[in-house]
């Protein structure tokens, strides 16, 4: 079969293009001549009464110049002229919280967590199908579904799975287990979590002194030569381990992942050891720059430089992107150098890895794969491939414009942005980032509603004949062909990427399309993820009705996905932005203006 096979063709899509009516100056003409001619005193009386609604609409013209234009945008269903928001909004924002839908999500997250604890309370992991609950290593549990769910509790207020959640951390959680546990997972579940529900629950002491606890015995990975972590942590012995794949290799995401957690908890006992440790892993990093500015997926723990790898916004580096931004956000826009870092960041990926595809010109992000050739010269393959995990890029993007972008520095960019705010890149970055939240929904326009784990776009040089230019076939599940086992891109995981960026770009814009494209995805997920008996599963093929489903709920369902959905649809007043940085895995963290200053700005 050719690769044509794995082309699906797509359902229609809805049209995007804005919806655009002709004035028609003739007809304008025609009805003023429709007028009668009338010489009576109630005539001229009533004409009189005119001339000051017209003086005081004329001088208020004058003076809103755009009122016009927004109100004609309003009636026509466009955007503003001057904001970047939806028709309508503008200014500070107060958004009407949509209580039925958030009804919806809260019940899915009971569905999720009651049956959770009906089956498997305090196992690592949730087996929904076979209503059996799995530990990460034979040492036993430490609460990782359990910690990774507990502040979305409190942010949907339910207080008593809130309570029997905080008695099992009470008196069940030992983090004294003899067995390597990814640094990273541990980190932005465990860590992030402990530290949230800290805040969240008004300072309750038992969260802080578990996490002092957590990353006491976690600090020890970072004493390698370069500062990096190793990728694994035996909590028991407080020693870090190598992963055993590739024993030099760390990821970037992994090791540029764990900074807002480690600083915050700096910050709550003034103790400044968490912090250092983390830095100097951002000092590395920013040490390590490779010529274009991007970053490869892996890097070598001991030298502390990037190897050969694939450059990318998706797994394995992912998050490394995020966090340059959320540094600079979590310490209240006071450090530069990560301001810097992503600036520079940003736009070496706007250089390298942002495409459009050939038809429907969707904004895209691909890979740069490298390639080794005899004479010994390395050379970098575009791939136009885009994992899910992307799609958290699109919101960051946008936020990333609102806190960086500003035309006049030091002043904040409103919300919705105008677009005489920004400066050049603030536009670009603004501009980028809703066409990926556009593009990200786009990949959801399978037969189920929910986007695969990895897509592909079209490139001219693919070879696959597009058959009707009237239904472009942008994209595709590579390998995924009638009849055959679904390939692993095919699946949904409940992953949160694309909600988490909705969320983001409703409460910077207002638009309500993102709170019905985030409804849309929370119905596919009711349809085809829903476990009956309890709990939601990952299927194996986004375009196969009826789903097949495979007996795992992730973690990050009851963190994030539910979180950002709920979130949505809340009041703005919920986890605003400008008060909170949610870390990697939703777990929201207060900004703050730190004590301590970053050291290596000038190196
Ligand atoms: C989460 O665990 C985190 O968001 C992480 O950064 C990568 N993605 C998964 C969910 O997809």
């Amino acid at each position: 079969m050719s690769s044509d096979a794995s082309l699906r063709k797509r359902k229609t899509q809805p049209k995007k293009e804005p919806i655009r009516r002709e004035s028609s100056p003739a007809n304008d003409i025609q009805n003023d001549d429709d007028f009668d001619i009338d010489t009576s005193a109630l005539f001229w009386y009533t004409r009189i009464m005119w001339i000051p609604l017209i003086l005081v609409t004329g001088a208020f013209l004058y003076y809103n110049p755009s009122a016009l234009q927004d109100a004609a945008n309003v009636f026509l269903g466009l955007e503003s002229e001057d904001t970047f928001g939806a028709p309508g909004v503008s200014g500070d924002l107060r958004f009407i919280p949509d209580a039925q839908k958030k009804d919806a999500i809260v019940e899915a997250f009971k569905h999720a967590w009651r049956s959770y604890e009906r089956d498997a309370m305090g196992c690592d992991e949730y087996h929904p199908i076979s209503q059996q609950g799995s530990n990460l290593t034979e040492a036993g549990g430490i609460g990782y579904t359990i910690i990774d769910s507990m502040d979305t509790m409190l942010i949907m207020g339910l207080d008593e799975d809130y309570k029997r959640a905080r008695q099992w951390v009470e008196t069940r959680l030992n983090f004294d287990r003899d067995a390597l546990f990814s640094t990273f997972e541990t980190t932005i579940r465990i860590l992030g979590g402990l530290l949230s529900a800290y805040h969240l629950s008004g300072n309750d002491p038992l969260y802080l002194n578990l996490a002092v606890d957590l990353a006491n015995r976690i600090l020890p990975v970072f004493d390698t030569s370069s500062g990096l972590p190793q990728s694994k942590v035996n909590l028991a012995e407080r020693k870090g381990y190598p992963n055993d794949e590739f024993p030099n290799l760390v990821t970037t995401a992994e090791v540029a992942t764990l900074q807002l957690e480690f600083r915050y908890l700096s910050y709550l006992t003034g103790n400044e050891k968490y912090w250092i440790k983390v830095e100097e892993v951002m000092k590395t990093i920013k040490e390590a720059r490779m010529p274009h500015g991007l970053a490869s997926i892996y890097m070598d723990v001991d030298t502390g430089k990037f190897v050969p790898s694939a450059i990318r916004l998706g797994s394995r580096s992912d998050s490394y992107y995020e966090y340059l931004l959320k540094q600079y956000i979590q310490t209240n826009n006071t450090e530069p150098v990560y301001k810097d870092m992503y600036d520079d960041a940003i736009d070496a990926v706007h250089g390298h890895l942002i495409k459009k595809s050939p038809y429907a010109r969707m904004t895209y992000t691909s890979e740069l794969i490298p390639e080794q050739h005899p004479n010994g010269q390395l050379s970098w393959r575009l791939t136009p491939k885009q994992d899910h995990f992307v799609c958290f890029f699109g919101g960051s993007l946008m936020l990333g414009a609102i806190i960086t972008g500003a035309a006049v520095e030091q002043s904040l960019v409103s919300v919705p942005p105008k677009k005489t705010d920004f400066t050049v890149i603030g536009t670009r970055d603004w501009q980028t980032g809703t066409e990926l939240v556009r593009t990200c929904w786009d990949t959801h326009d399978t037969a189920t509603g929910l986007a695969p784990e990895v897509v592909h776009f079209r490139i001219p040089e693919d070879g696959i004949e597009n058959t009707n230019m009237h239904t472009p076939v942008d994209w595709y599940i590579k390998g995924a062909r009638p009849g055959e086992f679904p390939p692993y891109d095919a699946r949904y995981i409940l992953r949160p990427e694309t909600v988490e960026s909705l969320f983001i770009a409703f409460r910077l814009t207002g638009d309500n399309k993102y709170r019905e494209w985030g409804w849309s995805i929370f119905q596919a997920i009711e349809r085809h993820c829903k476990v009956e008996t309890g709990g939601y599963a990952a299927i194996i093929n986004v375009d196969e009705v009826p789903s097949r489903q495979e007996d795992k709920m992730e973690t990050f369902l009851m963190s994030e996905t539910l979180k950002y959905l709920y979130l949505l649809f809340e009041d703005a007043s919920v986890i605003p932005l400008d008060k909170y940085v949610l870390n990697t895995e939703a777990h929201p963290l207060p900004i703050f203006t730190p004590n301590i200053r970053t050291s290596f700005v000038d190196s």
